[in-house]
């Protein structure tokens, strides 16, 4: 990222996870609630382990706030561990069965931390998404303010797949936000999913799955194609692949293009007189064209792996010995899929945040909302669309 950055610190079982966030102009308004709300969203989620339970997540805001705005500094927001207390004089045993999936193996050798895993596991933990968040929620608060939008929701878990086509962008949203699994199918489904979730926990095992995560209302003309850096579904992705767990992702059509013949894979352009417009019909380049954002919903899947920590413990081999092994059985999540949605969401708002800065940004919320305001051709490219979703959405 360019105009806003951030870089967090902090070990699992540490005193905190802490974010530095800079580049946020100043003047804009930091609602606290907010912040404590994603991080609670975040926490939430069938499946979800004992830490959970343990932890009331909250940023504590120690910098570039002032009487409730922010005044262009570095914004350090921490997130205490409760848990700290039950670890900070714990004496525990050295890790030395790697888990399969995890950073441990390559992690201890890398850093000459081989006489005990956990140095590598306390930060290489998922449990650091949640300064992630905390920074990802200032993003949100910032896009907010121009209108834009970022939700997410789970569309397939442990294979099983969530049929969305009947339902408008907004009945989804709402309807993955009331649910436990973050999904929109409601009722049987929702049975369904959350029984296997029940067995797999009783079997030992962990779960992945694929979120899908929408931002929309967003303006057209963010990211740009004149260099490779600035291209926005670079910069979506990799932010997004960086968190724990993610393995692949795809933008608006994304793997299903491979199929389709050029006649069916694009969006073909229409121009509204009575309106001065241009709009779309359909959506499978999932709202970005030349690395630019082109009015429609912007539209990413990302899958994330079952988390490597299995109550039934896969084949590894003790690094203290070399001899066979199952690996470290650690306190974790039979899966965190739902809360992931909300880490892809942060990433996503950083992003778009940074380029929307990167066209409009100022030093101030004042002129940089001057800026947005004076944009001739900012609602050229309106979405318009029946369908949001290669026609898969009726209505709007
Ligand atoms: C997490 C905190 C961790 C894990 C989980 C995510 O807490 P603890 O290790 O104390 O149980 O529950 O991390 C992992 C599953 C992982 O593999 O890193 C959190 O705050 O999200």
């Amino acid at each position: 990222m360019n105009i806003i950055r951030y870089e967090t610190a902090g070990e699992s079982h540490g005193k905190g996870m802490l974010s530095v966030l800079s580049g946020m102009p100043a003047g804009l308004e930091i609602d606290q609630t907010v912040l404590d709300r994603e991080l609670a969203r975040r926490q939430g989620g069938y499946g979800r382990g004992q830490r959970m339970k343990i932890e009331t997540d909250r940023a504590d805001i120690i910098s570039g706030v002032r009487h409730g705005k922010t005044i262009g500094s570095p914004i350090a927001l921490m997130v205490w561990n409760k848990d700290y207390e039950n670890w900070k004089d714990k004496v525990t045993e050295p890790i030395t069965r790697p888990r399969p999936g995890h950073a441990d193996l390559v992690g201890a050798y890398k850093y000459g931390l081989t006489d005990d895993i956990r140095h590598v596991l306390e930060r290489s933990s998922a449990r650091e998404t949640a300064a992630r968040v905390a920074a990802g929620a200032v993003a949100k608060i910032f896009l907010a303010r121009f209108g834009i939008e970022v939700f997410s929701h789970v569309v397939e878990w442990g294979g099983i797949k969530i049929d969305t086509s009947a339902m408008t962008l907004a009945e989804i949203r709402s309807r993955a936000e009331a649910s436990p699994i973050g999904s929109a199918c409601g009722g049987t489904q929702e049975k369904e999913i959350t029984a296997m979730i029940d067995d797999y926990r009783a079997k030992g095992e962990t779960m992945g799955g694929v979120i899908e995560t929408v931002i929309y209302p967003i303006p057209p003309m963010l990211g740009s194609y004149q260099s490779a850096p600035r291209r926005l579904e670079a910069r979506l992705s990799s932010e997004i692949m960086s968190i724990q767990a993610i393995k692949g992702i795809e933008i608006g059509n994304g793997f299903g293009l491979a199929g389709t013949p050029g006649s069916e894979a694009h969006d073909e352009i229409y121009f509204d007189n009575d309106k001065n417009e241009y709009y779309r019909k359909t959506n499978r380049a999932g709202g970005i064209e030349g690395g630019m954002t082109n009015g429609c919903p912007v539209i990413v899947r990302a899958v994330m792996k079952p988390i490597p920590t299995l109550m039934k413990p896969l084949d590894t081999a003790d690094i203290a010995t070399g001899e066979a092994a199952k690996a470290v059985t650690e306190r974790s999540d039979v899966t965190a899929v739902a809360a992931a949605g909300v880490v892809i969401e942060s990433a996503a708002a950083l992003v778009i945040a940074d380029a929307f800065m990167e066209r409009y940004g100022n030093d101030s919320m004042e002129q940089t909302t001057r800026n947005f305001n004076s944009d001739p051709d900012q609602r050229k490219f309106r979405w318009k669309g029946v369908n949001w979703l290669d026609g898969r959405i009726a209505g709007k």
